[in-house]
This record gives C-alpha cells, structure tokens and sequence, in this order.
C-alpha cells in the first residue's frame, strides 16, 4: 500500500524537554492521570472533513492544498484511497477516534441511491480498516447544509420535499454509523434557522425539526443503535438566528419535546464563544443538565467573529474546561474531536501533524494540570465555603423549599446588618495561575 504521508513516522511520546516538532511533550496515552490513563480521559477523534477534506478554499480563493487520494480513477476508488490516507495519519498521529459526514466519507452521487451505494462500499473498507488500526468511529453525521437544495434548511425547509430528501440522507448516515459501531450520531444543524422572520413561520419550523428528530431517534432505536444522539449547539453562521443557539437554548428545546433521554450535547469551543459565552460555561450548562456528551475541540480568533476554527491551544481555556469535565466525572461515550483546520497557508503534509500534535499536548496538559489542580482543591473549597450558609439552619430550609416567602421576609427583618462576603475573583485567578 503507498504511503501518504512517508515522512512522518509514528508520532512518539518524548516529555517536556523534547524539541522534536513531531514528538508529544505531554500526551503519554497510557500515562494514569487519577483513575483514567489519559487516552481514556482524552479519546481523541480526527474530523475527516477538515483533515482529509479541507482544501484551505476561502472567500477570496480557491484551495491551496491537495491530496494524493483525488488522483482516483472513480469515487469508489478515490473513497476508499481516502480512506487508506485517513488511517494511515490516525494511527501516525495516535488518534482512537474519528469522525465523518455523510460526504466526505464519499462523493455525493447524482440521486440519493447512488450516494448510499457508495456509503455502503466506503463502509465496508472502513470496517476493515477500523479493525486493523484499533480506531473506533465516534460520531457520524449527515452534511444536509452545502448542498445548494438546503439554503432554506433540512428538517425545517419550508419546502416538504426538502424534508423528504433530508430524511433519505440522515437514515443512509444512522446506517453507516451503525454498521462502523459509532459511538454517537451528532446534528448539527447547519441551516437549521433563519435569515428573516418575513419570509418564516419560525414556530412550525421548529416543530417540524423536533418532528424530524423524534422520527430519527426512533429509527435508529429500531436499528439497533445504541449510543446518544448529539445536537451542537451553535449561534450563527451560516444562518442569521440559529434554532440551537447555546446549551440552555438546545436544553430547552429537548425538554420541550421530551427528547432528553436520548439526546446529549456536542459543545465546540468557537461556537461557545460565537455565543457570547466561554467554553467552560457551555460545558457546565451541559453537565448540570447531565447532557454533556461530546466535544468539538478548535479555538476561535479574538480579533474577529466568525467560526475560524483554530487548532487549540490556548492551556488557560483548557484548562479551566477540563476541570469541568473531570467534575463531571468525563465525557463518557464523547471524545474530543478537533473541528480544527490548518490554515490556507499550512501546505506541507507535516502541517497537519503539527496541528494535531499541538491540540493533543495542550489537552494533555490542561488535564494534569486541572487534575493537580483539584485534588489541591483550592477553589473547590472556596466555591463550598461560598455557599456554606446554605448548608445549615434557614439557609437549609430555603434549598429545601421549606420556606414561604413570607416567612423568609421575616428572616431578612430580623436579622439584621451583616458583612459583606468577597467573591476574591482576582484571588482565584491567581489559584488558575499557577496551574496554567
Ligand atoms: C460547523 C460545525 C460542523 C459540525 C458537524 O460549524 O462545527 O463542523 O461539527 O457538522
Ligand atoms: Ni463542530
Ligand atoms: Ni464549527
């Protein structure tokens, strides 16, 4: 078999010191990090779109970058020599997990047949392939946006017909997914939303997305799918109003239409802060509902307000999210996928090894570091203390709606005047510092 990327070998754990640009200085995979090694923390997935698919094309140009797999002779061929590509860098790089759309894993056929045709050979390859390298798929997912009979939506297209077709592509996809023993099947919803409430009846188009959703998740529990379905929240972009704007909006929405049980989320980085909101807070959204499921890893640019998705590598972030997962005791069936895309000027095949060298270090890092961190528990028992009045007394029965608000009145009058009790941000800032 040729190789795609000759030369790189597999990428090793070397440690702190090391200066070998394709070397780990963190990730250790089977280095124990409190109860998990850290591959089982971490369950990093590679996104075949960006990695394998991503030509660095933007508004002002076309690609820059270009793979040997094109070169096939038809789009079974070229599918499955992606493939090979694919797999090769994985298990270069270490990744355990990866990560599709419907087409990227193929070309688009001319009818809907001809796309699940190809689905299926691909699928069959990637069986075979799985096995080999011991990589599992972590989430599959159905690109119902680019194409252009999507520009009014999927599930919540005016059109019904749009509907229709949309509802052919998802269950071809459930059905690779399930094939490939996927972990999760996410939504995004790429154009699931509006430009102007002129032209839009916004309360059928939600209906009719958790009509569609409701269909598929029964669909895949008749066919034997067992893991979460994941929706990824995100604000904008491509569309003006996005129907799952940020945790609480798509929490909502499934507690609306009793969708919760079967439902996670999958929270990426940039559009957390798209929403106005820092990663870290849409993680514990997620957590407390008990729906954090998954996560798309990149960072966005803070000069500008679009999604860049940008490798990660900011450890304060991390950081601070990883501590959020361990308190959620992980990601349990997610993995962390890097929705990340090396930039239109990154053109040697090394590049995207750097790229995902980077993300995985600067995740294995922020996780010893917010494990260190916490088993410390310097904030842990300040944010306690914080809220200790609560803990006893009438501060107790409060929690435990024991009180009338009459009664609680009451307690205000008596009591009297008190301190004031400090939040000590700048205090607390100072605690993450010296973890970062
Ligand atoms: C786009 C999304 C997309 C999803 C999968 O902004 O992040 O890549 O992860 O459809
Ligand atoms: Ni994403
Ligand atoms: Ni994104």
């Amino acid at each position: 078999m040729p190789q795609y990327f000759p030369t790189v070998k597999k990428v090793q754990y070397e440690g702190p010191e090391s200066k070998d640009p394709l070397a780990f200085r963190y990730y250790d995979a089977d280095r124990v990090v409190g109860d998990k090694t850290m591959a089982e923390h971490l369950r990093f997935a590679v996104a075949y779109w960006h990695s394998f698919g991503g030509k660095g094309g933007d508004p002002f140009g076309p690609g820059t970058i270009s793979f040997p797999w094109e070169k096939g002779r038809d789009a079974k061929t070229r599918a499955r020599k992606k493939l090979d590509g694919a797999f090769e860098f994985m298990e270069k790089i270490g990744a355990r997990f990866y990560c599709w759309h419907d087409y990227d894993l193929v070309e688009e056929g001319k009818t809907l047949a001809e796309s699940e045709d190809r689905m299926q050979d691909a699928a069959k390859h990637a069986k075979e392939l799985q096995k080999a390298k011991g990589i599992d798929l972590l989430w599959g997912t159905s690109n119902a946006f680019s194409n252009p009979r999507f520009m009014n939506g999927a599930a919540t297209n005016p059109d019904f017909q749009v509907v229709a077709h949309a509802a052919a592509q998802v269950k071809t996809a459930i059905d690779t997914t399930v094939a490939l023993g996927g972990h999760n099947y996410v939504f995004w919803g790429g154009r699931e939303g509006y430009m102007s409430l002129l032209n839009t009846d916004l309360k059928r188009e939600r209906e009719h997305m958790a009509m569609f959703l409701t269909m598929a998740r029964d669909y895949g529990r008749k066919n034997k799918f067992k893991g979460k379905f994941l929706i990824e929240p995100k604000p904008m972009e491509p569309t003006k109003h996005q129907y799952d704007y940020d945790s609480e909006t798509v929490i909502g929405f499934l507690r609306e239409f009793n969708l919760m049980d079967d439902f996670a989320l999958n929270i990426e980085v940039n559009h957390a802060t798209l929403a106005g909101h820092t990663f870290d807070h849409e993680l514990q959204v997620a957590a407390n509902a008990g729906v954090l499921g998954s996560i798309d890893a990149n960072r966005g640019d803070y000069q500008n307000g679009w999604d860049t998705d940008q490798f990660p590598t900011d450890p304060t972030e991390l950081l601070l999210a990883m501590r959020v997962i361990l308190k959620n005791g992980g990601i349990g069936a997610g993995g962390i996928n890097f929705d990340a895309k090396i930039r239109r000027n990154s053109t040697d095949r090394e590049d995207l090894f750097y790229a995902h060298i980077g993300g995985m270090d600067a995740f294995a890092r922020a996780l010893i570091n917010a494990h260190a961190m916490m088993e410390e528990g310097t904030l842990e028992d300040f944010v306690k203390q914080r809220y200790s009045s609560f803990d006893k007394g009438n501060g107790k029965k409060f929690e435990e709606g024991k009180l009338s608000l009459k009664q609680l009145a009451n307690i205000g009058k008596k009591q009297g005047a008190f301190d004031l009790q400090s939040g000590r941000q700048e205090w607390a800032e100072n605690v993450v510092s010296r973890w970062v």
